[in-house]
């Protein structure tokens, strides 16, 4: 089996395959022992740009839990860096700026910058991608992107955030400079995900992890427009997954207009009422609670069977956590996931 005709690439497609392929977002990272200890010494950025140690990372949970599917060790802002942005990531906090973006004048001066300078700096991605592609033998990589709106979430306020006041202010006080850095945003993604897809990633997911902030009517009219432009280029090649957390109020949105093949969906929605929102022509991915991570197997195993109960509403289901891993997390319990979802066939 090519990573073309896996599983994950058929589900995400639509048809359902003979089994339900599971991976984990943030399978790579801190709740490995084997992550933690690789990554002693090495600045998060600095890791992600080390195409040895990148691919590395990529594959451990791969190798440890048995997934269908790894992602690619990265980070959202890793091409803000390769673009010359001045970004760390701070350990127990996450991306920070040397400069928030927040006037037109700040906005000008980062849209000068051409995207394309992205493409030019991401040989070490693409070495990386190359290096994870052949130790697969089959298993597909997922190359990912951050959603312009979630990039300018960090990228308007300096750093993390609860709300992203900043980010949602700025589309209604100065749409111009709101479009002209969104629209900035969404090429430096699309050149991110093209890096992965032309070094041999077999899907994309585009991360719009904080658009459940927006009232829906802002989503439409200043967000959806940039994150389909981030994925336009990319998503005649490979199948593409849309993901953002609390996005239950305006789920159909995140289709974009047909142009995603699979949502992504948290846990705050049971997957047979998100698939009656989002409607026929679309896989779903989700949900298991990370909270249930913590509780004895005998409850998590009725929730992850739950999960696949419901998401026999859809054409086609991969499963999936409804966010991130928790770092706490046992991982024993993400192999047992995997060995409960690999045991049970897609077809009754
Ligand atoms: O100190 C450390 O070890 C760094 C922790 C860490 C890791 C392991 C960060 C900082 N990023 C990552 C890797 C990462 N980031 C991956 C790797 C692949 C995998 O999933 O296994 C991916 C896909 C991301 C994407 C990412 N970064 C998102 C979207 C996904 C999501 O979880 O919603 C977001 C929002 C970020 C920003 C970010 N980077 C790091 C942190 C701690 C955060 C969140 C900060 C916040 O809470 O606002």
């Amino acid at each position: 089996m090519d990573a073309v005709t896996s599983l994950l690439v058929r589900a995400y497609r639509g048809d359902r395959p003979e089994r339900t392929p599971v991976w984990f977002m943030r399978q790579a990272g801190r709740s490995l022992p084997e992550y933690r200890e690789l990554r002693v010494g090495t600045r998060m950025l600095d890791a992600c740009l080390d195409p040895a140690l990148a691919a590395e990372i990529t594959l451990q949970p791969v190798r440890r839990h048995g997934v269908d599917a790894a992602i690619f060790f990265s980070d959202i802002v890793v091409p803000l860096r390769l673009a010359g942005v001045a970004v760390e990531i701070e350990p127990g906090r996450g991306p920070v700026f040397e400069s928030p973006v927040r006037t037109r004048e700040d906005v000008a001066k980062l849209t000068a910058i051409d995207p394309a300078e992205v493409a030019a700096a991401a040989a070490p991605v693409r070495e990386a991608v190359g290096i994870v592609v052949d130790e697969l033998g089959g298993i597909p990589l997922i190359g990912f992107a951050g959603a312009p709106f979630t990039l300018a979430a960090y990228l308007v306020e300096g750093g993390p955030s609860k709300e992203h006041l900043r980010a949602r202010a700025m589309m209604h006080a100065d749409p111009d400079a709101w479009g002209r850095l969104a629209g900035w945003l969404a090429r430096v993604a699309a050149e991110f995900l093209g890096a992965q897809v032309d070094a041999g990633a077999s899907a994309v997911q585009l991360f719009d992890s904080w658009a459940g902030s927006l009232l829906p009517s802002a989503y439409r009219a200043h967000v959806a427009p940039h994150s389909r432009e981030a994925i336009e280029a990319v998503r005649a090649r490979v199948p593409v997954v849309h993901f953002g957390v609390g996005t239950g109020p305006f789920l159909a949105d995140m289709r974009l207009d047909g142009a995603v093949d699979t949502v992504g969906v948290d846990w705050r929605m049971p997957l047979d009422a998100a698939v009656r929102q989002l409607g026929a022509g679309v896989s779903v991915q989700g949900n298991i609670d990370p909270a249930l991570l913590r509780a004895p197997w005998p409850v998590l195993e009725a929730h992850v069977r739950d999960v696949m109960r419901r998401g026999r509403a859809a054409r086609a289901h991969v499963v999936n956590l409804g966010h991130g891993v928790p770092p706490d997390t046992d991982p024993g319990v993400l192999t047992r996931i995997v060995e409960l979802v690999h045991a049970e066939t897609a077809d009754p």
